[in-house]
């Protein structure tokens, strides 16, 4: 027989409905509730992408195409997936204990995040340790980080080179490549969070792959709070490099997400638009991994490493 393992997938998740984006909201302001006005401002920003954010669709695809690949992999394991969500239903908890009452005894767990930080990975697989610990669940092996997976690197730079086939002949010679991550607060850089480095490491793997000679590297979907968070944002230094450079297109890679969502679909395919627009440039963001077959690969890849050096 099978040995059955726990496929922890965990994501930061997402309103289902409208309903939902009060409680999403406050979950993520760690139990505040919002303003009427940073509630009316969201559901703004929800309606500008088309009324929802195609997230959870995308998250389930990921962690069942993952699921089918893994066991695809193994002959000997059966690998059964259970999603936690950071700020909304299944949480990270209910999947710990799901794992539990299925009587899975060993889990592997993976963050659909590339970057480590404190503030991101640490507290999902903090989380889904501190919970099976308390509840003598399955034993947790958890993925740290992936963002220089070669599979995940080929992807991106598979898209540069098929995004710059769609440029302009003139765009094509003068443009530069943005690659971006979730900004986070600049107190995180004081304890020696990894996060920035690993963003600046994916990038230089990626440009040296897809051969971009002119990259930067930005940041967004900064929160709104009082406290200075890491730059530069990714609008203003489009804007920047425009006054020094007068590129002709500018091509968003976000390459600490994996999905069509809010932030892309909003942060990037409107607000940085707007910018190109205004500067009369070019506008270009490569696909997203969502659930594409060389994406679930570079996935796998990396549970299977985790795995093999625990096993
Ligand atoms: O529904 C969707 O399609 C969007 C999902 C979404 C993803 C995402 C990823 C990350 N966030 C990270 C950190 C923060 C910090 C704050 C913060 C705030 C928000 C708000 C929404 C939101 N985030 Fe998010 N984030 C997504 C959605 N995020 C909505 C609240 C409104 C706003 O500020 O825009 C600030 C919290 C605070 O106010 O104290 C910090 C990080 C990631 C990437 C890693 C990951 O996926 O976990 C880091 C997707």
């Amino acid at each position: 027989m099978k040995k059955t393992i726990g496929l922890l997938v965990m994501a930061y998740g997402t309103p289902r409905n409208m309903g939902e984006i009060e409680s999403y909201y406050t979950h993520i302001r760690r139990g505040r509730k919002p303003s009427q006005e940073q509630l009316d401002d969201l559901t703004e920003r929800y309606e500008a992408i088309g009324g929802i954010s195609p997230l959870a669709r995308i998250t389930d695809e990921q962690m069942n195409k993952l699921e089918a690949e893994l066991n695809k992999r193994y002959d000997d394991l059966e690998f059964k997936a259970y999603q936690g969500l950071k700020h909304i239903d299944p949480f990270i908890e209910d999947a710990v204990h799901q794992m539990k009452k299925d009587g899975i005894e060993e889990a592997v767990s993976i963050v659909l995040a590339p970057h480590y930080s404190t503030f991101s990975v640490k507290s999902y697989n903090g989380r889904a340790k501190e919970e099976s610990e308390l509840i003598g669940g399955p034993s947790i092996t958890s993925v740290e980080s992936w963002y220089d997976e070669s599979a995940f690197i080929n992807y991106w730079a598979d898209q540069i080179l098929q995004t710059r086939e769609t440029m302009t002949e003139k765009e094509r010679s003068n443009h530069v490549v943005i690659f971006s991550a979730h900004s986070l607060p600049e107190k995180i850089l004081q304890n020696g969070d990894p996060y920035p480095d690993q963003l600046k490491e994916t990038a230089a793997l990626i440009a040296e792959k897809a051969g971009v000679k002119e990259y930067e590297i930005g940041w967004q979907s900064e929160g709104n709070t009082p406290d200075p968070w890491i730059g530069p944002d990714v609008q203003d230094l489009t804007r920047e490099l425009h006054e020094k450079h007068n590129y002709e297109a500018y091509m968003y890679c976000p390459v600490g997400f994996v999905a069509d969502h809010l932030e892309v679909l909003f942060d990037n395919d409107y607000e940085c638009k707007v910018v190109t627009d205004e500067v009369g440039a070019g506008y270009y963001r490569p696909e997203m991994p969502n659930s594409k077959p060389e994406f679930i690969d570079a996935l796998a890849s990396v549970i299977q490493k985790t795995f093999k050096v625990k096993n």
